[in-house]
C-alpha cells in the first residue's frame, strides 16, 4: 500500500492545505472548509487507488463531496482493471478532515491542518458524528495512563514515565465549559494547562513527539477526528484512548443529535452494543497497515503553515506510516508561477 500511495497522499493534503490557506484570516470558516474538500477530492481522484471515504464530511444527503461512502481514486472507475494493478485494486478505507480547525483557519490562529488516515478495508473505525472523550500521551506512557483514572493519577504516571515532575508537564485541553472541572483538576494536581480554542488532532499527535512541549491531551472533542488522531498515534506507538459521548448534556456546546435516547438508538443501529466502550488506538485504527498524513494550513506545533511568495508557495507535511515505522516531515516548494527565485524562506 505504502510505496507510491504514501508519496501521492502528501500532495492530497498539500493541495487541501493550500486551498484552505488562501482563506486564512477571512472569517469564512465554511468557505475555508469547502475549498479544502474540493481540492482534496480532486487530487485524490487522480491517484491509482480504490478508496472509500469512511469518515468524511457527513452523510450523502448533507455533503456533496467526500461524503461517507463516496468512492475515490482512478481504480473505482468501471474500466479500472485495465488501468490498475492488482495492488492498486485492493480496497482501502480513508478518513478525512480537509480543514481540521476551520475556526483556526478563518481567524488566522495556529494549528489548522489538512489531515487524513488510510488503511485497508475495515481498518478504521467508522465513528458516528458524535463526540469523544480523549486521552493522548507519549509512547512511554502507552497502556500505563488510563482514561478511567483521575487526571491526578494519570499525571503522576505520566511524570514517572517521562522522568520529570508533574509541574513539568503540559496538558492541552480545549477551552470549553464542559472542561472547567477537568482544567481545575489538572491545575490542582500541579501540571500546567495549555488551553486551545480548537484543533485537538494536532494536540493529540503533538504528544507523540519530544520537543513539542505537549505531554497529554485530555477532554472531549469530535469523534471522527478522534479516529484520525488514533491512526497517527497508532503509527507513532503513542497512547490514545477514546470513549464515545452520546449525551448532549455532557457536551454542553455543539449539537449531537436530538437526545441521549435517540443517540443510543443510533449507536445500536450501527451495531455498537456497548456505547460506553473505551477504544484504544489499535481498535480505532485496527488495520494491518495504517498511514496518517497531515499538512499545516496555519503554523502549528508540528508543522509550519502554508507560506505564499511571489510565484509559488511552500508547505510542510507529516506522513506517519505503521508499515515503514517512519514519521516523515516533507517540506515542499510549489512553483505555481515563474518565481524570480525559488524561495526557501
Ligand atoms: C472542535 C474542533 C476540534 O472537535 O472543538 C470540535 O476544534 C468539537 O467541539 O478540532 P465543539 O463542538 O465543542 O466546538 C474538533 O473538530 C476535533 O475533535
Amino acid at each position: 500500500m505504502e510505496t507510491t500511495l504514501g508519496l501521492e497522499i502528501i500532495e492530497v493534503v498539500e493541495q487541501a492545505a493550500i486551498a484552505s490557506a488562501r482563506w486564512m484570516g477571512k472569517g469564512e470558516k465554511d468557505i475555508a472548509d469547502e475549498v479544502a474538500v474540493e481540492a482534496m477530492r480532486e487530487r485524490m481522484n487522480k491517484i491509482h487507488m480504490r478508496g472509500k471515504i469512511v469518515i468524511g464530511e457527513g452523510e450523502r444527503d448533507d455533503a456533496p463531496m467526500l461524503y461517507i461512502g463516496e468512492e475515490v481514486g482512478i481504480c473505482t472507475q468501471p474500466d479500472a482493471d485495465k488501468v490498475c494493478t492488482p495492488d492498486e485494486l485492493m480496497e482501502i478505507d480513508i478518513a478525512v478532515d480537509p480543514c481540521e480547525g476551520t475556526n483556526l483557519c478563518a481567524y488566522g490562529q495556529p494549528g489548522a491542518m489538512a489531515v487524513l488516515a488510510i488503511s485497508e478495508k475495515g481498518g478504521l473505525f467508522a465513528a458516528p458524528d458524535f463526540y469523544m472523550r480523549k486521552l493522548a500521551a507519549p509512547p512511554a506512557a502507552k497502556g500505563k495512563v488510563d482514561i478511567n483514572k483521575t487526571p491526578a493519577e494519570n499525571l503522576k504516571i505520566l511524570a514517572e514515565c517521562l522522568e520529570r515532575g508533574v509541574d513539568e508537564l503540559v496538558v492541552i485541553v480545549m477551552k470549553r465549559e464542559r472542561h472547567n472541572e477537568l482544567i481545575q483538576e489538572i491545575r490542582d494536581a500541579g501540571a500546567r494547562v495549555r488551553l486551545i480554542s480548537d484543533g485537538d488532532v494536532s494536540a493529540a499527535i503533538s504528544c507523540g513527539f519530544e520537543g513539542t512541549n505537549v505531554h497529554a491531551l485530555m477532554g472531549i472533542g469530535a469523534a471522527p477526528e478522534g479516529v484520525i488522531s488514533a491512526a497517527a498515534m497508532r503509527c507513532l506507538g503513542g497512547h490514545f484512548q477514546g470513549q464515545l459521548i452520546y449525551d448532549p448534556a455532557v457536551v454542553k456546546t455543539g449539537l449531537i443529535g436530538e437526545s441521549k435516547e435517540a443517540n443510543l438508538e443510533r449507536l445500536a443501529s450501527m451495531g455498537i452494543t456497548d456505547p460506553d466502550k473505551i477504544y484504544t488506538a489499535e481498535e480505532l485504527a485496527n488495520g494491518k497497515n495504517v498511514l496518517f498524513a497531515g499538512c499545516g494550513i496555519t503554523p502549528g506545533t508540528l508543522m509550519n503553515g502554508v507560506r505564499f511568495f511571489n510565484g509559488g508557495y511552500r508547505t510542510q507535511s507529516l506522513v506517519i506510516s505503521s508499515q515503514s515505522k517512519t514519521a516523515r516531515f516533507v517540506d515542499t516548494v510549489h512553483m505555481s508561477g515563474n518565481p524570480k527565485r525559488v524561495s526557501l524562506v
